[in-house]
């Protein structure tokens, strides 16, 4: 019979207050053991943060839960299981439709005989289902610590491809990268940025962030190289990248789901496929779903759950960019990604 679910049993929630705390204590910890190294890398405008920082040749923030002290912290204590699998994005470029659909996927059997009410996605995040290592390493007992107990484990990353820890590349990890077309990218970051960002800041232009985007200014950016890292190791290490598009998982939803689920070891039986298995994970993780589960509440105290479900559509920069906004970035896209092949697949 499969298990019933509980709240405690997702990964990344502190399971009482006193974890909460102990986490703010660790992360107050790494944050002053980076604080030198934070003070020499160059820093720029940041769409959250006051700055962004360069660190690696990406930009980063500083001093939150996904930071440039967390990338350093990660390549100094993190040690992967080769039977991990982690899913790469640059932040708004589908990450909680991927978390969402690798989680269902991959514990579907645990929750096929329950009543579908019971299903974690039908009442949580799915950033509480399936976490980043970046969340993990403030943790007492993070998650990859008995990595081996529950192998192979999940986890959520957008650290760009050459920032990842050793261990990851060094076991040849299975990573799965979701990504998505720029000017996509580029206004749902603007949103997003003007939802969490301190009040006495102001909100970010349109035209202040487009010119951000345009010179690679964005946590994890610049966009394009985020992009080519993990396209080119999906080239060159095909077995241990998939490489997937926002765009391509709107088109084809049912043959990519059924892709990312062989990917992970978890094919879609005859049986399963006959019974309406695919659709059915489908409807669970669809941006329809998703937003009305988490239509209220906080993910943390600083971020509202519906701040990650916005419109859900391919093209919707038309709604926003301008004419010259939209072929200043074809053309740097263009340029960046020539010889590649990538942007067919991005409707670019
Ligand atoms: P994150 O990297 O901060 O976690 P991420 O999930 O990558 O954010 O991006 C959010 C985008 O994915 C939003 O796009 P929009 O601003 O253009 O609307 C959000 O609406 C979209 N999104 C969230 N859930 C889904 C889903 N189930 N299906 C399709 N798109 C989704």
């Amino acid at each position: 019979m499969a298990m019933p679910f509980h709240a405690s049993s997702l990964p990344s929630v502190p399971k009482c207050s006193n974890e909460g705390k102990q986490e703010m204590t660790n992360m107050a910890l790494i944050f002053d053991r980076y604080k030198d190294r934070l003070a020499t890398l160059p820093k720029e405008k940041g769409w959250i943060t006051e700055n962004l920082y360069m660190y690696q040749g990406f930009w980063h923030q500083p001093s939150r839960r996904i930071s440039v002290e967390t990338v350093m912290a990660l390549q100094d204590t993190f040690k992967a299981h080769p039977t991990d699998i982690y899913l790469a994005t640059l932040p708004k470029s589908g990450t909680t439709w991927l978390k969402a659909l690798v989680f269902a996927l991959v514990n579907r059997n645990r929750y096929k005989d329950n009543r579908l009410s019971t299903h974690p996605l039908l009442v949580s995040n799915p950033h509480n289902c399936l976490p980043f290592i970046e969340t993990e390493v403030y943790r007492n007992t993070p998650t990859y610590v008995d990595a081996h107990v529950h192998s192979p484990h999940l986890f959520a990353t957008h650290i760009p491809y050459t920032s990842l820890p050793r261990s990851v590349l060094d076991f040849g990890c299975r990573l799965v990268y979701l990504c998505r077309n720029p000017k996509d990218v580029l206004v749902s970051m603007f949103h997003f940025a003007n939802k969490l960002r301190d009040k006495s800041r102001g909100l970010l232009t349109l035209e202040e962030a487009f010119d951000l985007f345009s010179k690679g200014i964005m946590p994890t950016g610049t966009y394009w190289d985020h992009v080519k890292g993990y396209h080119k190791a999906s080239i060159e290490y095909p077995q241990n990248v998939l490489f997937l598009t926002y765009e391509d998982m709107k088109i084809d939803t049912v043959n990519n789901v059924k892709r990312l689920a062989s990917y992970l070891g978890h094919p879609f039986t005859d049986e399963e496929e006959g019974e309406g298995a695919v659709q059915g994970i489908i409807r669970l993780c669809s941006f329809e779903n998703l937003s009305e589960v988490n239509k209220h509440g906080n993910l943390r105290e600083d971020i509202p759950n519906d701040a990650f479900f916005r419109e859900g559509k391919v093209g919707d920069w038309k709604n926003h960019l301008t004419d010259e906004m939209s072929c200043i970035l074809d053309k740097i896209t263009r340029e960046k990604f020539y010889g590649l092949d990538i942007t067919s697949n991005l409707n670019c």
